[in-house]
């Protein structure tokens, strides 16, 4: 009986078992001199996403639900699993080596990592622990959302442009825990294998439909929209879109990257340079659809290109399918 021929396996035609921790080992390969630390990075952040999803498994039944009883930084009403997630991911991140900064939602200022002795790059990592955590008592999508960036030797720079991010993504806590990365080469997305305990790549190099008929804003605001919002959506629900709106920006952007169309939180009365934060919900989630073939966009121009001030600044947000976007820039110059 004739030998087999042996299989050969390369990470050009990898085998079907991909996990986050062996793609991130892989895509660090591609930088010379990189000393592993931001597979590492990944690695906790992987963890606090596992651990933060077998808590809403059990929301509910562990006491986890309603408000903590205190005000964030935004001024917003914090929820326990808020609290919860946020202390998760200051601790695991604070053990990781190669972190140096560590920017949260939950938390007024930065907050400044000790080096350890072994040297190697530094990194800093901005997050919101839970994005859309006024849903979770109706048991709506929930999602961590996370930026980082590489912190030059001096430190100084802190609070870099979204186009410096060195990777970005976000974990979907829905009807599976779903984790979307991007490290600057493509958009790659995770599935959590419960039985293995493992994120297992189940679509590599993601890409966004060149267009779609769904769009996703809270149009409870639109009367405070500027005008080229109001008659770009006026002309989507004359051309047949669908209005998708989950409260949440990680459930309303994972629909529109695999879906198509658009996503929007434009300027209104009660936030007039937009709701949705820079640092930690913008700036990741373009850069996730920027690599996956879209547009992100304040309306004045790209999300990545802004330059922050501080680390709660906010701005407006349309991002998506690169001929929806396109069009409501377009509305915007024709209204201006
Ligand atoms: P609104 C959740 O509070 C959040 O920060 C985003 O996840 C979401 O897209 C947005 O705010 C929803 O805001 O004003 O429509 O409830």
């Amino acid at each position: 009986m004739s030998t087999p021929a042996p299989v050969v396996v390369s990470f050009n035609n990898p085998p079907a078992f991909i996990t986050l921790q062996a793609h991130m080992l892989a895509e660090e390969r591609r930088y010379p001199g990189t000393s592993g630390h931001l597979s590492w990075i990944v690695s906790a952040l992987a963890i606090a996403a596992k651990t933060i999803a077998a808590k809403l498994k059990n929301a509910g039944i562990e006491d986890v639900l309603g408000d903590f009883g205190s005000q964030n930084v935004q001024g917003e009403r914090q929820q326990k699993l808020d609290v919860i997630a946020n202390h998760l991911l200051i601790q695991l991140l604070g053990q990781r080596e190669g972190v140096a900064v560590i920017g949260s939602e939950e938390n007024d200022e930065l907050l400044m990592v000790e080096a350890e002795a072994g040297g190697g790059q530094r990194f800093a990592v901005l997050f919101d622990p839970l994005d859309g955590s006024a849903n979770l008592d109706v048991g709506g999508n929930v999602g961590t959302i996370f930026s980082i960036f590489e912190v030059p030797p001096g430190g100084e720079q802190l609070l870099q442009p979204g186009r410096r991010q060195v990777a970005a993504g976000y974990v979907l806590y829905g009807s599976s825990t779903i984790f979307v990365l991007t490290a600057g080469h493509g958009v790659h997305l995770f599935v959590l294998d419960t039985a293995v305990g493992a994120f297992i790549r189940v679509q590599r190099d993601l890409r966004i439909p060149a267009v779609g008929q769904i769009y996703a804003v809270n149009e409870a605001n639109l009367a405070s929209f500027p005008a080229g919002y109001q008659h770009y959506l006026a002309q989507c629900r004359e051309t047949g879109f669908t209005s998708r709106y989950a409260g949440a920006m990680v459930a309303d952007v994972h629909r529109v990257l695999l879906k198509g169309g658009i996503f929007l939180y434009p300027p209104t009365a009660k936030a007039p340079t937009g709701k949705l934060r820079l640092m930690y919900e913008a700036n990741p989630m373009a850069m996730i659809i920027e690599q996956a073939g879209g547009l992100a966009s304040t309306g004045g121009g790209s999300i990545l290109d802004v330059c922050p001030e501080h680390l709660h600044q906010r701005v407006p947000v349309a991002l998506g399918s690169p001929e929806n976007v396109t069009a409501l820039l377009a509305e915007l110059v024709r209204q201006a």
